[in-house]
């Protein structure tokens, strides 16, 4: 008998933007096992559980095989043709009688930049809306607004994760990367180990505080405060990097009075640290690249979404920005989905088109209706954010596609969401499990997963890599991209839609971002390789951009442009009725809405939503370490088991936001937004516990 030796494939992982490499085994067709690789250019072969667990969900028996549609309010097995017809006919139905606008595209940072594109070109092509947005807007949208304002550029992070082990002073804003991108732990703990403080500050300790030399229990959504006030002793104490600021910045000298008034003592009761440990911490910063010849960047403040899931978070993230430039420092966020950069980048956002161009811009304009083909009146303006889009559900906006997001799950006011789907006309899904949104659709369409389908996931860096498909979808399952052009075509657009394959439609996207901010216009997927390119890489000569800021920022001077922050409040703050701060975020067994984990064997290890507070807080309420507890804020209600944490501040409850049903923490949570991004407020509400009898298995 002769046997069939595995064929190695080298690809990504499915979930964060780390895209750590993997190796799958593919025997007759399908893959078999999945290996981390040493020459994963990103992390090393460092890996965590969920990527290793990700196999586990491709043959999982709950995936969908064949189309589904409503029929008698029941969602039943169809044929692609019947489905086809329903989506198409449901999406002519409500431009015809409510215009185009009243159609809406959802997308997600977890499709591959191919699928992005071809998304935008669908949404503006062939359903002519402008309402086309993304679950980006609840995760990177604030970080980008930040850093396009200040620096002119959102690259996420502006060099190689490597590079952190260099670093002199390394500040973990509201990011949890022990838990959430765990291989980056090993750049900070070598960092630590040649002697760089590193410092985090989180309302709640976590296994990343355990890596650090410093932690500061931070008053959930008092970061803009301490900011104001770290940058506040850093200038009384004359620690400000004055040469680097001339050099490198403009608009020094206004932020430097703005902070005149934000002493500690002023920000230590908003923030909720003593004024003591607020001199300390900008003191420990500012020594630490006190050095005369210390380097640019020696000083790295990184943020995950805890500073920025805030209705102030734009502020408090160029806040931050202001206190690293004042010492010679670089701030960057850490991008959370797989493809949360490309994402962010080639135009499932409302306000841009492919190539991070302004979609309000005449050129970008000009050069987009010649690119597809399409007069350039009929090209739409700007359309809703995510958030603004979900809340039209049910008025203005009749019909919704959404493809890569949950947002039954995910979205803020989760209760009010849902009644808003249910009184839509038209809800397709596409997506490769029945996920809550799924179930509330008049038409889902099964679709690929990650080693489905070739493509290319730009990383948290900023690099550039490619996925590859390694065996075909499953049952009457489809590939994403096929399914959009099939569509495209039917209504009425087939000569826009007609690739081959998605390699086409990645030499389509390239080229339509040449000459853009994010320009990928000399990348192939030869180029690319195993070892990605980090972009902008403008033309096939360009080895690509690892460090795009280490002598110049990108606005047109070459500086950044600082701006001055004033202080304010959170949206909703505790008050006698719901007296405690309400924040949330993730569990390391978990990924995002959990339409994959909960049907994985890690959803063993974190089977239910865990509240968790001080046992202080939890022991006024009779409430045990374990016991079943309800929490309700203005909008919700929930239930939760108790997790004890005696090092948790005593104000604060902390639930992370992967489970559905009552479990669902987002039917409490705050759809209060940030002004610019259009960030919901996900870190900070009011909140009140109420003490339940039911137990929870
Ligand atoms: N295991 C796992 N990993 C993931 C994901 C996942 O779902 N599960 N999702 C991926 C995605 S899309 C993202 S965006 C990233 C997110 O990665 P992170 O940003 O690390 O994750 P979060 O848990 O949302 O928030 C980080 C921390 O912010 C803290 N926090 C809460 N409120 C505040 C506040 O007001 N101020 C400050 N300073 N901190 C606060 C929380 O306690 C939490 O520890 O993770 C990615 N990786
Ligand atoms: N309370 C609270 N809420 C939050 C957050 C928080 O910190 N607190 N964080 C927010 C953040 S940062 C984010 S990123 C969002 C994430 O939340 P969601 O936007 O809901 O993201 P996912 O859970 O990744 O949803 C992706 C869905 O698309 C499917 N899918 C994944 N990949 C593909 C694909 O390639 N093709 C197709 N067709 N389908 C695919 C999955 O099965 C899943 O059902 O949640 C936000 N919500
Ligand atoms: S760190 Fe992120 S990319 Fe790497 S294996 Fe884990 S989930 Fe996958
Ligand atoms: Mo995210």
């Amino acid at each position: 008998m002769t046997v069939v030796q595995p064929v190695l494939t080298r690809t990504t992982c499915p979930y964060c933007a780390v895209q750590c490499s993997f190796d799958i085994a593919i025997q007759t067709g399908a893959a078999i096992a999945m290996k981390p690789t040493k020459d994963c250019p990103v992390a090393g072969g460092s890996v965590c559980k969920k990527g290793l667990n990700a196999l586990e969900l491709v043959n999982h028996p709950e995936r969908l095989l064949t189309p589904l549609v409503r029929k008698n309010g029941i969602l039943e097995p169809a044929s692609w043709e019947e489905a086809m017809t329903r989506v198409v006919e449901g999406m002519k139905s409500v431009r015809a009688a409510h215009g185009s606008n009243a159609y809406g595209v959802f997308g997600g940072g977890s499709l591959s930049n191919e699928h992005v594109y071809l998304l935008s070109k669908f949404a503006r092509v062939a359903m002519q809306t402008a309402n086309i947005d993304y679950n980006g807007r609840f995760c990177m949208s604030t970080a980008a607004a930040a850093m396009r304002a200040v620096y002119g550029m959102d690259r996420g992070l502006p060099f190689p994760l490597e590079k952190l082990t260099e670093k002199d002073c390394i500040v973990l804003w509201g990011a949890n990367l022990a838990e959430t991108l765990p291989p980056v732990s090993q750049f900070i703990l070598k960092a630590r180990k040649a002697g760089a403080p590193i410092i985090v500050i989180d309302p709640r300790p976590t296994r990343t505080s355990s890596l650090a030399t410093h932690y500061l229990p931070v008053k959930p959504g008092g970061d803009l405060a301490l900011a104001l006030a770290l940058l506040h002793v850093i200038i009384d104490e004359a620690y400000e990097r004055w040469a680097f600021l001339e050099k490198r910045t403009v608009g020094w000298d206004k932020v430097m009075k703005s902070v005149t008034d934000c002493t500690p003592e002023w920000a230590s009761d908003k923030c909720g640290l003593g004024a003591k440990m607020i001199r300390d911490t900008a003191r420990l910063m500012a020594r630490a690249v006190s050095a005369p010849n210390a380097k640019f960047g020696g000083l790295v403040i990184l943020s995950g979404r805890g500073p920025e899931q805030q209705s102030k978070g734009v502020d408090t993230i160029k806040a931050i920005i202001n206190l690293a430039l004042s010492l010679g420092g670089i701030y960057a966020p850490l991008t959370g989905q797989g493809n949360g950069q490309g994402g962010r980048e080639h135009g499932q956002k409302a306000d841009q088109l492919p190539g991070y161009r302004s979609i309000q811009d005449p050129l970008a304009r000009g050069y987009f209706a010649a690119h597809w083909g399409i007069d350039e009146d009929d090209l739409p303006g700007k359309g809703l954010s995510a958030q603004e889009m979900l809340e039209a559900c049910g008025g203005s906006v009749k019909g919704l596609f959404v493809i890569g997001s949950n947002v039954v799950v995910s979205a803020p006011n989760a209760n009010k969401l849902e009644e808003r789907l249910k009184k839509l006309e038209n809800l397709v899904v596409v997506d490769f499990f029945l996920s809550e949104t799924a179930a509330l659709a008049e038409v889902v369409l099964p679709g690929s997963m990650w080693l489905e389908t070739d493509g290319t996931m730009t990383n948290l860096e900023g690099r550039v890599l490619r996925r590859r498909k390694v065996q075909d979808t499953p049952g009457e399952a489809r590939e994403d991209w096929k399914i959009l052009c099939e569509i495209g075509a039917r209504l009425g657009h087939p000569e826009k839609f007609l690739y081959q394959n998605i390699e086409e439609i990645f030499e389509d996207f390239v080229v339509s971002t040449r000459g853009a901010p994010a320009d990928y216009s000399g990348l192939t997927y030869e180029k690319i390789g195993t070892r990605g390119v980090f972009w902008p890489c403008p033309h096939p000569n360009h080895p690509g951009t690892p460090e795009p800021f280490a002598k110049f920022f990108a606005h047109q001077d070459g500086r950044a442009h600082l701006a001055v922050v004033k202080y304010r409040e959170g949206a909703e703050m505790p008050d006698l009725e719901y007296p405690l701060f309400l924040t949330t975020g993730r569990d390391v067994n978990h990924y995002q809405s959990g339409t994959q984990t909960r049907r994985s064997s890690l959803n063993a290890k974190s089977p239910h939503a865990l509240a968790q507070m001080h046992p202080s807080l939890a022991l006024r309420h009779q409430l045990e370490n374990g016991a079943a507890v309800k929490l309700e804020t203005r909008r919700g209600v929930g239930d939760f088991k108790v997790l004890f944490d005696a090092k948790m501040r005593t104000d604060t409850v902390f639930v992370s936001f992967h489970y559905a049903g009552s479990e669902a923490i987002n039917r409490l949570t705050s759809a209060a937004l940030d002004p610019t991004s259009k960030m919901p407020e996900f870190k900070v509400c009011a909140v009140k516990i109420v003490v339940s009898t039911q137990v929870l298995v």
